[in-house]
């Protein structure tokens, strides 16, 4: 009789496995190797209505400055507190009061700010300010000195981070202070004039950065989106979806994150459609449901939903008004590791 197939001789047999710190893969195959994703992230949406009013006790309870950053994080309820919204994306939803800076830091950690209420608050990137209107994504890509203030309204913004990618490669960075650039109000919108208009510098050291473009306007990529949206069939999976590009190398917006913009016209229903990567979506105007296998996900304005990899995803808008959604998805990754895969169904 083997070691294997004796009761007695199995538990000693594991117990010495464990103390020698090895495990039986056979064990744990099946749940490793899977034939599909198995996400620990769940369909889930986060009703802004529900939210905001927590944001704003925070904003009675503590300051930017005493917090660092004043962020209520959004927890997949699969992902057992661990401080994502899918299982390899952070998101959160960050207040600013008026007179309040969040002070500047930079880390490994990349991230994007979608806006949901603004007049006139600042982010800055390397010293640059701009100005965040309502549904404008700012970008404060890995490594980039930011900070955020000069609102004159309570100021809330989604952020989007790489944060579980960056802690299991166990890669992460981070400085409070150091060599700063001061911020300068009159290079704002240097970055703009430089890269955003389908232009680049021919001295590339001018603004000699991976990610030099940090700031896509609501007024920009709306006016985009809306031509589009009137000139080019729409798409039966995707409705019309335009991707944030960075203009140095016309891939994603970050090297880790992938953001998008989609318009689902009144009466539609998109097809199901699957990928890889896990998203994130945020609701701009009209008011729709994301249908993630049979979980139906309310979304309208600043409302905030997890797309799990694979879940097989139809957008539906059953109002009587142009659906318009942001997303931001770790497609990046997969894309550059060769993970990537998406399955469009009838
Ligand atoms: C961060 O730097 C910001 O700069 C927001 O606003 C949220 C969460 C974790 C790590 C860094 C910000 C963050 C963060």
């Amino acid at each position: 009789m083997s070691t294997l197939d004796a009761p007695d001789g199995d538990a000693v047999f594991r117990k010495g496995m464990k103390d020698a710190s090895v495990s039986p893969l056979w064990d744990v195959m099946a749940a490793l190797v899977t034939e599909t994703p198995q996400p620990r992230a769940v369909p889930y949406v986060w009703p802004y209505a529900d939210v905001q009013p927590q944001l704003i006790e925070a904003g009675h309870r503590i300051t930017a400055a005493q917090a660092e950053r004043r962020v209520l994080i959004l927890e997949n309820p699969g992902t057992d507190g661990d401080h994502t919204i899918t299982d390899a994306l952070y998101a959160g939803l960050q207040l600013v009061l008026p007179g309040e800076t969040a002070p500047v830091h930079r880390h490994t950690q990349s991230a994007l700010r979608f806006v949901l209420e603004s007049d006139s608050a600042w982010t800055s990137v390397d010293g640059e300010p701009v100005k965040m209107q309502p549904f404008d994504l700012v970008l404060t890509p890995s490594w980039r000195w930011h900070e955020h203030g000069g609102a004159t309204s309570p100021t809330i913004w989604l952020d989007g981070l790489d944060i579980p990618i960056v802690q299991r490669f166990s890669a992460g960075f981070a400085e409070r202070d150091g060599n700063v650039p001061a911020n300068d109000d009159a290079v704002s919108g240097r970055t703009r004039a430089a890269y955003g208009a389908n232009l680049k510098p021919a001295r590339t050291q001018d603004i000699d950065t991976e990610t030099p473009l940090f700031h896509f306007p609501y007024a920009v990529w709306s006016k985009s989106l809306a031509e589009y949206a009137a000139k080019v069939p729409v798409d039966p999976h995707r409705g019309w979806t335009l991707e944030f590009t960075n203009p140095r190398n016309g891939g994603s917006v970050m090297r880790t994150i992938s953001a998008f913009v989609t318009w689902v016209p009144p009466g539609m229903t998109t097809k199901p459609r699957r990928q890889s990567a896990g998203a994130v979506y945020a609701g701009v105007c009209g008011v729709g449901t994301l249908i993630v296998d049979d979980t139906p996900l309310t979304v309208g304005p600043r409302d905030v939903a997890a797309v799990p990899s694979w879940g097989a995803l139809q957008i539906e808008n059953s109002s009587d008004e142009p659906l318009v959604l942001f997303s931001y998805s770790d497609r990046a990754c997969h894309e550059k590791l060769g993970f990537w895969k998406e399955s469009l169904e009838q």
